[in-house]
């Protein structure tokens, strides 16, 4: 049985991932931040009693800012596989703790590597980086382009990115970094952009509010739909050369779009709906995000299904729903949700 160690693990894409190398036979561990309040929303049918011996997701307390513990784990768990997901991802929330960010996506990406390392585990490593790392270069963007990162979470993910690529290079570690384009789904935290819409579309439509208020609306990006993103890290991983790669649908749309599809899906005129909010434009943004993802299918056989107009559909029908059958949302606490 292989063993898997997913970092992130509470966030919208470790919970994926945990889901799909479950239903390969992998026994997975997941790292998750101590916190005082519960953050388990998006693992919570998942975890089992650790002491019954069909029990195959286990759940580690720790973060990435601790190398003793990191490398700790690596001896105890001994695994095949290590997705390093964890970062705080809200790339907004990177301006405001420019340190945080470092240190999470940084660092703690560096840290990890070296506990891998000195582990002698003989592990894979994949490194979740970001096309927000190519910033201000224009699209389409592939593994060919620059990075040229306009915040500091696109600077830190740069560094990780680098550093990743220096320990393959230096210590043959089966290292990869994974540049995923913007992947979203009803797990998405509420503070991205294509949740907070979707979030607000359900409630006008229930009469719980009246608006939603947004940043610039002109930004392109390229959305996918998350559990096919995952899949697409499992196999990167499987490839017999580590090499980084892109994944993406290569189609894009801007925010406008993306909130009028939202609120037409519901039949309402998001005209009426949505206000301007100065607080949500960033001090240097990302103007348009839109991949090339050749390389993966060529390499990888990955190609993403799920289009723009399917993934709106299958966001704001699961917030409609979500609100209606439990009449609250899944996700209490949108504020200490930020990991991607
Ligand atoms: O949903 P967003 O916050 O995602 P962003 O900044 O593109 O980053 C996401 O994708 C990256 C991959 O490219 C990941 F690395 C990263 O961790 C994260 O998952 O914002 C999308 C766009 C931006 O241009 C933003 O300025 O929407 C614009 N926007 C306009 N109003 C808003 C808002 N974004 C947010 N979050 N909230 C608003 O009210």
């Amino acid at each position: 049985m292989k063993r898997a160690l997913i970092t992130g693990v509470t966030g919208q894409d470790g919970s994926y991932l945990a889901e799909l190398l479950l239903a390969k036979g992998y026994e997975v561990h997941g790292l998750a931040r101590r916190t005082s309040t519960v953050n388990t929303a998006r693992i919570a049918h998942l975890l089992a009693d650790p002491h019954e011996p069909t029990t195959r997701f286990f759940l580690h307390r720790g973060d990435l800012s601790d190398g003793g513990r990191l490398l700790a784990l690596l001896h105890e768990i001994r695994p095949d596989e290590v997705y390093n997901l964890a970062a705080e991802s809200y790339v907004g929330a990177s301006f405001e703790e420019p340190e945080h960010a470092g240190e999470a996506a940084g660092i703690g990406a560096v840290r990890l590597l070296e506990a891998v390392r000195r582990s002698g585990a003989g592990c894979r490593y994949y490194q979740a980086g970001s096309s927000e790392m190519y910033g201000a270069e224009p699209p389409p963007q592939s593994e060919c382009t620059p990075l040229r990162p306009r915040s500091p979470y696109g600077a830190a993910k740069a560094y990780a990115h680098w550093l990743t690529t220096t320990y393959r290079e230096s210590y043959g570690l089966h290292a990869v970094n994974g540049i995923l384009f913007n992947h979203e789904s009803p797990r998405r935290g509420e503070v991205f952009v294509t949740r907070k819409v979707t979030r607000a579309v359900a409630r006008i439509q229930a009469g719980l509010d009246d608006f939603v208020y947004l940043g610039n609306l002109d930004a392109v990006r390229d959305w996918g739909y998350a559990p096919e993103y995952v899949e697409g890290m499992w196999r990167m991983l499987q490839a017999d050369e580590p090499e980084d790669l892109v994944l993406a649908t290569g189609e894009s749309a801007t925010v406008r779009e993306f909130v009028a599809a939202a609120f037409d899906h519901a039949g309402l005129d998001w005209e009426k709906h949505v206000r301007f909010d100065q607080r949500y434009v960033r001090p240097a943004e990302v103007e348009s995000l839109v991949g090339d993802a050749s390389r993966a299918e060529e390499r990888l056989g990955w190609k993403p299904r799920v289009r723009f107009a399917e993934l709106v559909r299958i966001m704001v029908e699961a917030d409609i729903r979500a609100l209606r059958h439990e009449g609250r949302h899944w996700i209490d606490h949108p504020e200490v949700d930020g990991w991607g």
